[in-house]
């Protein structure tokens, strides 16, 4: 659990800083009751989101793929951003152009909560986009046809995410790298760091000498090269940066 002395100096180190850069993963929604990956919790009818999330899978069978998609967000759509999201907005609110949010979470939760200064890396489960004319739109529809076509051309939708194989954003990996070069000070909350280009993201703040923040429930590959790891809940932990 991390120690008053430990939360002592992450505000310290806080209000000291000049540009803030975070980075979440699905650790900080888990207190919004989203299942993590890689959490025991994190299995759907015994698929791996590693099966499941790759562009060969949904070339194979985009009705189990879509299917999953659809399970989980009937399970988003009930749930609210949590005080870590929140305690983020405040954050954003206060540093503005200080500050960027980056996350590897597709379930829109900092979106919800206020945060605009954000890079959504692996896309948004609500966006759909179409295979044929490539148009990306907003789809909260629940539950989607199992096989949602597009209007404008009548071709398969999929889901406007990062799946693993392909290749991040130009635009979102030009802003992180911006985001990370420029930054005096990384958090990192809710994330197991297994996962590339964002697993890398704490190394690429390090090599510029900032410092690094760790927040999680246990230890990480990353736990080494950080400055701070402050062990604990992200609703709980989060709320007492500010
Ligand atoms: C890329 C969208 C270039 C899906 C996701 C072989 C072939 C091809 C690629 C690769 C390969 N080997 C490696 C790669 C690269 C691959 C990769 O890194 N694989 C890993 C598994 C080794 N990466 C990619 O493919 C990326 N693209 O590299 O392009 C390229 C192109 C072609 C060929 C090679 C390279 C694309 C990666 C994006 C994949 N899409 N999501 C969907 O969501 O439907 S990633 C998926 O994992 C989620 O987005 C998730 O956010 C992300 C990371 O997981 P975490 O967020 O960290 O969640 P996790 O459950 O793991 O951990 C939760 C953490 O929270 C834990 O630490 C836990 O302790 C903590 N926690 C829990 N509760 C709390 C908490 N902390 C605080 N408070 C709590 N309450
Ligand atoms: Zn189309």
């Amino acid at each position: 659990m991390a120690t008053d002395d430990q939360i002592l100096l992450a505000r310290r180190h806080l209000a000291s800083a000049r540009n803030v850069t975070i980075l979440t993963g699905a650790g900080i929604s888990a207190d919004s009751g989203v299942p993590t990956f890689r959490g025991t919790d994190g299995l759907w009818h015994n698929f791996r989101a590693e099966d499941l999330a790759t562009p060969e899978a949904f070339e194979q069978d985009p009705q189990l793929v879509w299917e999953w998609y659809n399970w989980r967000r009937e399970l988003i759509a009930t749930k609210q951003p949590n005080p870590a999201h929140d305690t983020l907005v405040k954050l954003e609110r206060q540093w503005t152009d200080r500050m960027w949010l980056i996350t590897q979470n597709v379930d829109g939760l900092h979106r919800a909560a206020g945060s605009e200064r954000l890079s959504e890396i692996h896309g948004n489960i609500w966006k759909v986009r179409c295979t044929g004319c490539g148009v990306i739109s907003e789809n909260r529809e629940i539950p989607l046809p199992t096989l949602p076509m597009c209007r404008l051309c009548h071709a398969l939708l999929r889901p406007h995410i990062v799946w693993f194989g392909e290749s991040l954003w130009e635009k979102d990996l030009r802003r992180c790298d911006e985001a990370l070069r420029a930054c005096d000070l990384l958090l990192v909350i809710g994330t197991s760091g297994v996962v590339y280009p964002a697993a890398g993201f704490a190394s690429v703040a390090k090599d510029v000498g900032a410092l690094v923040i760790e927040i999680n429930l246990e230890n990480t590959p990353q736990s080494d090269l950080v400055d701070l790891s402050l062990q604990g809940r992200a609703k709980d932990v989060v709320p007492q940066l500010l």
